[in-house]
């Protein structure tokens, strides 16, 4: 059992800017969230961008210095989201990798997102699988229902291993028109992971919104590791705004290490995820 792989998701694609004015939406905001999530504990910054009136944007400049400027100030793994928004389409969803981050997200099924639809064709996903293996890039593969477990064992089946050969997973939980954000779920997903994904799969676990404490403390439980951020939750507290990243990341790092399994540096998440430059 290893310590805990601590990821932080900032920003997001969802969060108004205008209703939350902590969220990082610059590329100052985001680096110095970035440098003070890595002090708290983070390893990975998984990470959305806005444009100038802080909307959701899949800019193939912004990303390049976004990834350019996360490198400069930090030592921390940067994992672009091909998710983006529920309006992005497929072409500049995969066009992201040109952007050539360490990691990336991969979504491994279509689902219900409130009253919109996250579409994940599965001739998508295949498509993605492939570019991110020929550029090196490392998968984090993004499960919002259990379905997606099967299909990630489908996909690795017939198409084989990520770059690497190491699996990685993270349960989105609490989403609505998703799977449940409670102890109960991630145990189920934990032992999918066990059941149907390769030997030394590794899982993170997220909740949406007030899910984040639950998952959070189930997660450590099964031996999983943390995400955490303002793109999953706005709230620490009842009554009691997120003030900056860093806060969610000290909670989770605080969480680990009372689970004897304290955050592990950015140098052992990269041995952990098999990465090019893991040494
Ligand atoms: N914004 C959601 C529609 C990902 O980053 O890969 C999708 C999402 C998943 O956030
Ligand atoms: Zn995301």
């Amino acid at each position: 059992m290893t310590g805990t792989l601590i990821t932080v998701a900032p920003t997001g694609a969802e969060v108004d800017k205008d209703e939350v004015p902590a969220l990082p939406v610059t590329l100052d905001e985001l680096v110095d969230t970035a440098k003070r999530c890595e002090h708290a504990g983070a390893s990975i910054i998984h990470v959305h961008l806005r444009d100038d009136r802080a909307k959701p944007t899949l800019d193939p400049v912004r990303l390049r210095d976004a990834v350019a400027a996360l490198r400069d100030t930090t030592d921390l793994i940067v994992q672009l989201s091909t998710g983006g928004s529920v309006r992005d389409g497929e072409a500049a969803r995969l066009a992201v990798l040109d952007a050539e981050p360490d990691m990336a997200s991969c979504t491994m099924g279509t689902v219900n997102f409130g009253d919109d639809v996250f579409m994940n064709r599965w001739a998508f996903i295949v498509e993605l699988h492939h570019r991110m293996r020929d550029k090196a890039v490392v998968p984090e593969y993004e499960l919002f229902d259990l379905g997606h477990l099967a299909a990630l064992e489908r996909l690795l089946d017939k198409e084989g291993l990520p770059f690497g050969g190491h699996v990685h997973v993270d349960f989105v939980l609490g989403v609505p028109g998703g799977a449940a954000g409670d102890a109960s779920t991630v145990t189920a997903f934990a032992e999918g992971v066990r059941r149907y994904l390769p030997e030394g799969t590794t899982f993170s676990a997220t909740g949406i919104g007030r899910t984040t404490l639950p998952v959070m403390l189930a997660s450590l439980a099964h031996g999983g590791h943390l995400r955490v951020g303002m793109e999953d939750t706005v709230s620490f507290a009842r009554r009691q705004p997120v003030r900056g990243n860093h806060q969610l990341v000290e909670r989770a790092a605080e969480a680990a290490a009372l689970a004897q399994r304290p955050a592990i540096t950015t140098v052992e998440a990269r041995k952990l995820l098999r990465m090019r430059d893991a040494g």
